[in-house]
């Protein structure tokens, strides 16, 4: 852990928990916040569990327009789960405000935090161990999608521009490319070829959007397994977590992102890339789950566009790791040196196998048009 125990409960203590922070330590596989599980003693013999999250404001550079649509989105989702009979504490993140008041707190060192209960009797996963759990997943990521159809997206604070514009994550790869400060792109020729053979790809979903052949709908945006608990019981994908980057996006989206990370036969950072593969099964177990979750509301042409939404999520996640990794790995979390480009290489990998398994991929979808 970077930070002393003490310092985390010293900020911890700043937040409306029930009962006196005890105790605190890392949590999860996420990429981008710090984030930790702290217990607290509500009363004696009975515990009380949080996330408390240092968010990383390099990546989300104004917080307070984050924290702003995430307070929005979890109240306006409180009130669809109560209409629709649900559990609100569970079904949803839960922002726990400070005693001050606010929904964050900026700390001296210029850092900011903000906290969430825990969601109980649930987990999320980093890879597909029961290809159900996949399955529930998307019918909860589908329906999520849903819930926000009415959210009034012009409220929304854009927290990362351009996130999924594809034509401007292959321009910060060219512009990262032609810098070169880390000196690394001679050694990593082949992939930068890989993007430069699609570079006309990139402008599909930008293109269909701009036209208005697809529709702008307010969705998730990083719809990986682990954003989402999966509840132990009903084995049901219960609460849709890391709601940072929710603002106006393609269902293409969210749907692509979550075949490139779980229709994966292997692990988004796995070495031996003979272990790589879009697995067809779960490719359409996932379709099945998220067509139904959307309820009825995805367009033929969303429905006909998905596999290229699974493509270009795919091909667009794996440019940012090569662009990371050509800038010296100062956007996601790296645990080894090169391991923005071992993740850049399964998901280039997985792009070629999907274009291998391309006709099937279409006749997959096609059965619900
Ligand atoms: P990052 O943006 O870094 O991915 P996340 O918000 O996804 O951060 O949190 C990282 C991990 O912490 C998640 O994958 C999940 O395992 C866990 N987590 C986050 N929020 C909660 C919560 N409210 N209840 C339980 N676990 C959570
Ligand atoms: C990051 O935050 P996390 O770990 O859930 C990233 C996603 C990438 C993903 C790749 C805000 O997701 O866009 O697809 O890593 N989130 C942000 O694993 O950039
Ligand atoms: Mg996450």
């Amino acid at each position: 852990m970077s930070r002393e125990k003490s310092d985390l409960l010293r900020i911890a203590e700043k937040f409306e928990t029930r009962g006196k922070p005890e105790n605190i330590d890392s949590h999860g596989n996420g990429h981008i916040n710090d984030t930790y599980l702290l217990t607290c003693l509500a009363a004696p013999g009975e515990s009380c569990r949080y996330i408390l999250q240092r968010m990383n404001h390099e990546v989300f550079k104004d917080p307070e327009g984050l924290m702003e649509n995430i307070t929005g989105v979890t109240s306006f989702l409180r009130k669809k789960i109560e209409e629709n009979g649900g559990d609100p504490e569970r079904e949803t993140l839960n922002v726990i405000p400070l005693r001050a008041g606010g929904s964050y707190s900026e700390e001296e060192d210029g850092t900011f935090w903000r906290m969430y209960s825990f969601v109980e009797g649930a987990d999320s996963y980093d890879v597909v161990e029961r290809p159900e759990d996949f399955y529930e997943s998307a019918v909860a990521f589908g329906h999520f999608q849903k819930l926000l159809a009415e959210y009034p997206a012009e409220s929304l604070h854009e927290t990362i521009p351009n996130f999924h514009n594809t034509i401007d994550r292959l321009a910060k790869f060219k512009k990262a490319l032609e810098a070169d400060a880390m000196k690394r792109a001679g050694e990593v020729k082949e992939e930068i070829q890989f993007v430069l053979d699609r570079q006309e790809d990139c402008r599909v979903l930008c293109d269909m959007l701009a036209s208005g052949e697809i529709p702008l709908r307010v969705t998730h945006n990083d719809t990986k397994l682990n954003n989402i608990m999966l509840d132990h019981q009903t084995g049901k994908g219960i609460c849709v977590i890391d709601l940072d980057t929710v603002m106006p996006g393609s269902a293409l989206y969210d749907y692509g992102d979550s075949i490139r990370f779980g229709a994966n036969t292997g692990a988004e950072d796995e070495k031996d890339l003979s272990r790589i593969s879009c697995n067809l099964e779960l490719f359409a177990l996932y379709t099945k789950g998220f067509i139904e979750g959307c309820g009825g509301s995805l367009t033929e042409k969303e429905i006909k566009m998905l596999p290229m939404g699974a493509k270009l999520m795919t091909l667009e996640c794996g440019m940012r790791f090569l662009t990371d990794y050509l800038e010296g790995d100062h956007y996601f979390k790296i645990h080894r040196p090169e391991h923005n480009l071992d993740r850049c290489r399964t998901q280039f990998c997985m792009v070629k196998d999907m274009e291998d398994k391309w006709d099937q991929m279409q006749a997959i979808v096609e059965k619900y048009l």
